[in-house]
């Protein structure tokens, strides 16, 4: 390994610094970047911003002014935000839910001599009982089979609402039933939010609101949860395992191959064929000492949680990995991939590597990987890029010396097994949530924050993920994370076990006792549906419903359409959230009265949009003291 400096924080400005550094290569190389493109797309456009332009027919576009109230058609400005919001969701709950359907179908073509197998059986077992499904005396790939066939249907099923809904408290779902937001099938959910938002339809902002609930519920309680629960048989439900975090787990003596994306089915069969002692001696060969996988993005929380793959960087730090100009390849499956990365790794001896029909890029070398040839197109991979380490330009390596411990893969099975640990084996308690709520009851915990998301050039990168969940945790609010700010933490050392030195004396001892950090790694952006199984086990344990827990959800520096339907099923299970960017709505009294106001009377949660560091703690302390334990 290179020498890197194994510091248990990182602070903020010490990033910073590094990307700097990373500029002045990029200036040297004549490297276009994001820092440039922001100031070329400033200031953006005030129309847009406040969701107040419809470019949906062709007699616009049409904006709202206050000489022009209404569009060409007549829909008014309540109704353009609300339609481009369900739009904006949709396109979330369908990409979340796309990524699914492909987990169904990796799932579907596993077999016992194929690349992708069964790895968790008994998950399986308890999926294909939980949806009445024979397993007695059945081959366990016959089981995998029909289980994942049930759930392609769950996308197209004629009736019916979407079987995981009752994993849910019973309260939970009636208060769905009654609101009219339980998600029928996953693909008609997106569809009928297309068509209510065409020309001619929707314009009411009740209705349009009550569909985007409805359709990132098809997402939370839907795709996503059918694409971690069927990850979790395939590659294994993850447990806690140590990796490091940060630009310094490159490393300039191996060859480096950066997963980035979301769809573990790539990214595992890179994992496996660069572990592969065939590819390790290939390496060997061309002067490297061995094969380094780092991970980007929601793919870098696949890997790492299963295979404590380290995690180089987040969301704006993917042009950062390029630009230390020791990437062989960087091999991207789907979403959050900048289309820059193609002309910037042609700045270097980067391969950009695209291997799917939905994320086909300029400037990339194309190899397809489906579930039938996974194996041997990941193999050409590895091959690829170890192939290319001798032609890296010497000149402008520049590996930034930063590196942190993380612990990550905190599963909710995860979660059970290490709170058991410290039940001294009372029988009823083993596999509940109650040592966590006892912590709570007796105030040691004041609740839990799930912090998840991406970065957004809007906020100062990565300062609200990190300087918020210092202030939680000082506070004794455990965090939860996934997505990109799961990395902001791992980067800045908060899932590292010494993180409990940061936390209030409650959370400190809890840390100590259950042997955990304070900053509990959940997994990639699909992951955040198990968030929701979390906050179900434990409202049912308690009793309760779901508002009544001590639980907020934040999105500090989100960006994509992902984030939003995430947020509308997040508030739908009855969570108040967060968000630090507006998402397009200001121009919508009516919309945003709806999702910041009154959506409260009808899933007991809604919205709020805050990006001031010290508002957003006191708001959610407030939060929490709003809810009063002692009567539970
Ligand atoms: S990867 S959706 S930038 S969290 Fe899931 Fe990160 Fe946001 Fe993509």
């Amino acid at each position: 390994m290179s020498e890197v400096n194994n510091e248990i924080f990182i602070k903020i400005e010490d990033m910073e610094a590094a990307t700097l550094s990373l500029l002045e290569t990029a200036e040297k190389v004549g490297a276009d970047t994001y820092q440039q493109r922001v100031k070329n797309q400033t200031p953006h456009c005030k129309f847009g911003s406040e969701g107040v332009c419809c470019r949906i027919c062709t007699m616009g576009p049409c904006r709202i002014t206050p000489k022009a109230p209404r569009g060409i058609c007549g829909c008014d400005a309540d109704g353009m935000v609300g339609r481009n919001y369900l739009r904006f969701t949709a396109g979330g709950a369908a990409t979340h839910s796309d990524h699914g359907r492909n987990i169904c179908h990796v799932l579907y073509a596993s077999s016992e001599d194929g690349d992708y197998h069964v790895t968790d059986p008994e998950k399986l077992k308890r999926i294909a009982k939980e949806w009445d499904i024979e397993t007695e005396g059945r081959d366990i790939y016959d089981i995998a089979h029909e289980v994942a066939l049930t759930g392609l249907e769950e996308y197209g099923k004629p009736f019916g609402v979407q079987r995981f809904l009752k994993r849910a408290p019973e309260v939970r779902q009636q208060i769905w039933k009654e609101a009219q937001i339980e998600p029928r099938a996953i693909d008609r959910e997106v569809s009928q939010s297309m068509h209510m938002t065409h020309m001619g339809c929707s314009s009411e902002p009740e209705a349009l609101v009550r569909q985007s609930l409805r359709a990132g519920m098809s997402d939370g309680w839907g795709g996503s949860m059918m694409g971690t629960e069927f990850s979790d048989v395939l590659f294994g439900t993850p447990v806690p395992c140590d990796t490091y975090a940060n630009l310094g787990v490159l490393d300039k003596d191996q060859v480096n191959i950066i997963v980035h994306g979301h769809d573990p089915a790539v990214s595992e069969m890179v994992v496996f064929y660069s572990e592969s002692p065939e590819m390790i001696a290939k390496a060997k060969e061309v002067g490297a000492t061995g094969i380094n996988v780092v991970g980007v993005c929601c793919t870098s929380n696949e890997v790492a949680m299963r295979h404590g793959i380290p995690m180089a960087g987040n969301f704006l730090s993917q042009e950062n990995v390029v630009l230390t100009g020791v990437a062989e390849a960087v091999v991207v499956d789907v979403q959050c991939i900048f289309p820059a990365l193609g002309p910037l790794s042609k700045c270097f001896h980067t391969k950009f590597i695209t291997t799917s029909p939905i994320a086909q890029m300029p400037d990339s070398e194309y190899i397809e990987v489906d579930e039938y040839n996974a194996g041997e197109k990941a193999k050409i991979i590895v091959e690829t890029a170890i192939n290319n380490f001798p032609n890296r330009r010497q000149d402008v390596i520049n590996i930034p010396q930063l590196k942190t411990k993380a612990n990550v893969g905190y599963s909710v099975e995860s979660i059970k097994k290490c709170l058991d640990g410290v039940t001294n084996s009372h029988v009823d308690v083993l596999n509940t949530m109650i040592p966590l709520i006892d912590c709570v009851k007796s105030g040691v915990l004041r609740g839990a924050v799930a912090i998840v998301g991406c970065n957004n050039p809007k906020i100062r990168p990565d300062y609200l993920h990190i300087e918020l969940m210092k202030k939680l945790i000082a506070n004794d609010i455990i965090v939860v994370v996934t997505g990109c700010a799961a990395q902001a933490a791992a980067k800045a050392g908060l899932m590292s076990k010494e993180a409990k030195d940061l936390c209030g004396e409650g959370l400190e001892r809890v840390c100590r006792l259950v042997d955990i950090p304070p900053v509990l790694h959940m997994g990639s952006c699909v992951d955040i549906s198990r968030m929701m199984i979390l906050a179900s086990d434990i409202a049912k344990d308690w009793g309760i419903d779901i508002p009544q827990i001590p639980l907020v959800g934040c999105a500090p520096e989100y960006m994509s359409e992902k984030a939003v339907s995430i947020g509308n099923y997040v508030v739908a299970t009855g969570i108040d959230t967060y968000l630090g960017v507006n998402p397009y709505t200001s121009g919508g009294p009516q919309i945003e009265a709806l999702l910041q106001g009154s959506v409260k009377d009808w899933v007991g949660a809604n919205f709020t949009v805050n990006n001031d560091l010290d508002e957003l703690t006191s708001s959610i302390q407030m939060c929490f003291s709003s809810i009063c334990i002692c009567s539970m």
